[in-house]
């Protein structure tokens, strides 16, 4: 018999295995029996070259930019013990996952600099998905996703329909250098930062998980599942891969319950979304996956260059001869909606130019109070002329209706477009988990200035 004291060793060398890995490279590695995964992340300073040719003055964790891939499966306890050797102070949120309060990383939950804290959670079975990390310290979150504190993060399920192929991870990302190398941050005051401080901080250098227009290989024949991660600040991505049909297989909370051809995909900040690309094309060939333009911006500061495509990758076809294409599941799995007649509380949240519902954040403030089992409606009302991504902490929710239209098929998100002058109506269960739970704008700028807001989790008195 194996000693706990050896099962938990086991665990954190599969742990550190797993931390090794490649960003960008999902290694699949799926057994029945829950366990304990313990593992160590550090934020730091660091000197790297993010630009070819230079080197910038970086925070990384663990030394790397992006951070390193995790992985998990359904079931697993994770004990992640974080150290923050940073000047400054700061958390880690596990964007999307259901966890307990104590352990999201919120702005109430800051580690100061020297400090260390464990981020310890169960992940419940039906969570499989593509997640990511990154900081969320008061007023300073875009900051230090922009220095580059941030990675990708995915829960596998024992019974993964789409078990066995080959994974890509696509971290989304942009960003702004200064000739030297160094992160560009404007000067307060200056037009730029006023700029930023409207649509969110964009840069002209675009990373793909940390490479400039990587290339990725493909076969001919060949099926690969994709996991796209927008941890940009404020571009929002219109996908689409020229001359192809992708497969929309799943978003924020996993997969759909059955694949849905598109041509193109919109992933608003924080979002994610997993594709199956078929490679249709012939032995030698290559394609380019696109940014299209989306207007997101309000007229008055919408950057001149806003309707040029962007490049993001290639796809180059090897020169192997086709193979047969594996067979496609029709159905994924079920997603159970959730039901609106059993909804007892219904709010409606105003987003404004940098304030939600007339107010900037105050972390001594409760906005909205919830009871521990209820399930409610929100609906989410954008009355300003651009764009901003409602996020909530904790809870993954379904989207009900986007400016009236029924969303065409189900899924499970902790992230929604709120479109300029549109509104939103999704529905949420807060089943577990008390406690106090942020909700915001995921423009990083809008919710460093306050357009965010506390939602306390109470359980009901008996
Ligand atoms: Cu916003």
């Amino acid at each position: 018999m194996v000693s706990r004291r050896r099962q938990r060793r086991l665990a954190s060398i599969a742990a550190l295995i797993v931390s090794l890995s490649v960003p960008g490279v999902a290694f699949a590695q799926v057994a029945a029996a829950p366990r304990t995964v313990e593992l160590t992340l550090t934020a730091a300073p660091a000197r790297l070259s993010l630009l070819p040719g230079k080197l910038t003055d970086v925070y990384a964790f663990n030394g790397q930019v992006p951070g390193p891939t995790l992985e998990f499966r359904e079931g697993d306890h994770v004990v992640i013990h974080f150290h923050n050797d940073l000047p400054e102070a700061t958390t880690i949120h596990w964007h999307g996952l259901h966890i307990p309060a104590r352990s999201d990383g919120s702005p109430l939950n800051a580690v100061p600099p020297g400090g260390s804290y464990d981020y310890v959670f169960t992940l419940l079975p039906g969570s499989a998905g593509t997640y990511w990390y990154h900081p969320h310290p008061d007023r300073r979150t875009g900051y230090q996703i922009a220095k580059g504190l941030y990675g990708a993060l995915i829960v596998r399920a024992a019974d993964d329909p789409l078990a066995g192929i080959p994974e890509r991870v696509l971290l989304l990302s942009d960003n702004r250098f200064r000739p030297d190398g160094e992160v560009d941050f404007p000067s307060p005051e200056s037009p730029q930062a006023e700029i930023d401080e409207e649509n969110g901080r964009e840069g002209d250098v675009q990373f793909v998980t940390g490479r400039i227009m990587p290339t990725l290989s493909i076969r001919s024949g060949e099926v690969q599942r994709w996991r796209i991660i927008n941890a940009s600040a404020a571009r929002v991505y219109r996908l689409a891969l020229e001359g192809y049909e992708l497969l929309y297989v799943g978003t924020d909370g996993g997969l759909f319950e059955r694949p849905v051809g598109v041509k193109e995909i919109v992933l608003a900040n924080s979002e994610r979304a997993e594709v199956l690309v078929r490679a249709t094309g012939a032995p030698g060939s290559r394609a380019v996956l696109r940014a299209l333009p989306y207007d997101r911006y309000a007229p008055q500061t919408r950057p001149a260059d806003w309707s040029v495509p962007r490049d993001l990758l290639t796809l180059q076809y090897t020169d192997e001869p086709p193979v047969t294409p594996v067979a496609l599941p029709d159905r994924l799995r079920d997603v159970p909606a959730l039901d609106t007649a059993q909804a007892t509380v219904r709010r409606t949240i105003v987003f404004s130019q940098g304030l939600i519902d007339g107010r900037k954040m105050d972390m001594h403030r409760v906005d909205q109070r919830a009871r521990l089992g209820a399930t409610e409606i929100w609906q989410i009302e954008n009355v300003v002329g651009m764009d901003h991504p409602f996020h909530l902490h904790g809870f993954q929710f379904q989207v009900l209706d986007r400016n009236g239209v029924p969303e065409p098929f189900r899924a499970w998100s902790d992230g929604i477009n709120v479109p300029k002058h549109g509104r939103v109506r999704i529905i949420v269960r807060f089943d577990d988990y008390p406690g106090k739970w942020m909700y915001h704008c995921h423009i990083l700028d809008h919710e460093d200035e306050g357009m965010m807001g506390i939602l306390q989790v109470t359980p009901t008195r008996r």
